[in-house]
């Protein structure tokens, strides 16, 4: 049911939702959180849940998760 989606388009998704609150380039925890359930709640289901994707997606560990990082969710919503 997920149509693909460009970088580009992601992109657009990621910087409506991280310049929510903070920093306008990084996504909290809360903007993920938003993102997902808004745009991708598919991902929560099974026994993935947010904690874990914030984990897997925060790869440099500073609480915020960049574009860099966030990309990683293309691949997951193209499985
Ligand atoms: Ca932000
Ligand atoms: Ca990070």
């Amino acid at each position: 049911m997920t149509a693909k989606m460009s970088s580009k388009e992601l992109k657009n998704i990621f910087e409506k939702y991280a310049a929510k609150e903070g920093d306008p380039n990084q996504l909290s925890k809360n903007e993920l959180m938003l993102l997902i359930q808004t745009e991708f709640p598919s991902l929560l289901k099974g026994p993935s849940t947010l904690d874990d994707l914030f984990k897997e997606l925060d790869k440099n560990g500073d609480g915020e998760v960049s574009f860099e990082e966030f990309q990683v969710v293309l691949n997951k919503i193209a499985q």
